[in-house]
């Protein structure tokens, strides 16, 4: 008896250009297009592992070890039909292959990095799904289509689906055909930027992307500006600046872009905070690092971004490294480098 079955694993992805807000909540279709780095270290991932069998009654998914409800309709159960649908397609094409698309599933997904890290999840774990299922049903299926999968499960997720640096295009068209994840660049392309991952707080945050982002879409008139007459231009100025590794531009484009994100979410009715007294302080902390350089005619030498909560991300150099852990480390006396070679911060000045 064949036992069908396939492991598949993908990264955390952090946005330099953010995605907030949907014109679509069911195909999960943005308001504006998006660009973020692909982390490549071993431990930001989600591990996933899909087995079909004709014994199954019904699909089941555990999300590190706990069983994890696969609601009609719902995210989950939308790319696992999917991901069946190309299978599907693939077995009308060549009949001696297995039924797989008539079989139930079931799925077992691990995340390698503590929750405690507070970092979201969904991105890598739909990108680890459809990748897994791609891999269980053989379909000759790029990342791109991929992603489309996966942006139905979260629309961050689709970036995950590729390494390096890489946009969510968001399309025009009204079935969401051509809203799908493209590379930009392949890691190795610019390997000696780092992302440096500061954990200000591990609390739960107060308010869920999904239903900030659409609060945002309903009250902000700064989000309308934003998609109409900020994002484009800076789509295509940060991706010239990552085809010319300027990182002096990259670095500005990045920081303005954190900037305006959580401007919007301060624009919203009710406001939305997601940045903390902390957060605030590694603000001032990297633009004080980066004046000092500027003023000694020098240039941009990091660049923070903060995502749907208050934890920092520093994307710099690699020759920066380590003058900015000793930096934090020095500011924020409680801050504790992981021992990895990518300098993780567990409370970074914990209130
Ligand atoms: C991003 N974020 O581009 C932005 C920046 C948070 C701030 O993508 O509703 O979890 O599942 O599509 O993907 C968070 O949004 O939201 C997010 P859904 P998702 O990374």
């Amino acid at each position: 008896m064949s036992l069908y079955q396939a492991t598949a694993s993908a990264p955390v992805n952090i946005a330099c250009i953010k995605y907030w807000g949907k014109r679509d909540t069911k195909l999960i279709l943005p308001t504006n297009s998006s660009l973020s780095v692909t982390l490549d270290q071993d431990h930001l991932r989600s591990t996933t592992t899909s087995r079909a069998d004709p014994s199954f009654s019904e699909d089941k998914l555990w999300l590190n070890g706990k069983l994890d409800e696969i609601k009609p309709g719902g995210r989950l159960w939308t790319c696992i039909s999917e991901m069946k649908r190309m299978r599907k397609e693939v077995e009308d094409q060549k009949p001696n292959e297995p039924k797989l698309s008539a079989m139930h599933v079931h799925i077992c997904s691990h995340n390698n990095f503590p929750t405690a890290a507070g970092l979201a999840s969904s991105a890598s774990g739909f990108a680890a799904l459809v990748s897994s299922l791609a891999a269980l049903y053989k379909l000759p299926a790029s990342p791109s289509t991929l992603s489309l999968i996966a942006r139905q499960g979260s629309g961050s997720a689709c970036r995950s689906l590729f390494g390096g640096f890489v946009a969510w295009e968001m399309g025009s068209s009204p079935d969401g055909s051509d809203s799908l994840a493209v590379e930009v660049a392949p890691r190795d392309h610019w390997p000696e930027i780092h992302a440096l991952i500061c954990v200000v707080s591990d609390d739960k945050k107060g308010t869920s992307s999904t239903s900030g982002m659409q609060r945002t879409v309903e009250t902000s008139a700064l989000l309308q500006h934003r998609i109409k007459h900020v994002v484009p231009e800076r789509m295509r100025a940060i991706s010239a600046a990552i085809k010319e590794k300027n990182f002096d531009a990259f670095a500005r484009i990045t920081m303005q872009d954190s900037n305006q994100f959580h401007a919007v979410a301060l624009d919203t009715d009710p406001p939305i905070f997601y940045m903390n007294d902390v957060s605030r302080a590694i603000i001032a902390l990297v633009t004080e690092y980066n004046r000092v350089s500027v003023e000694a005619g020098g240039k941009l030498k990091a660049a923070y971004t903060y995502d749907a909560g208050p934890n920092a991300v520093i994307y710099t150099p690699q020759e920066n490294v380590k003058e900015i852990v000793d930096m934090v480390v020095k500011y924020f006396p409680q801050a504790q480098p992981f021992k990895d070679p990518f300098g993780l911060f567990k409370g970074a000045g914990v209130q």
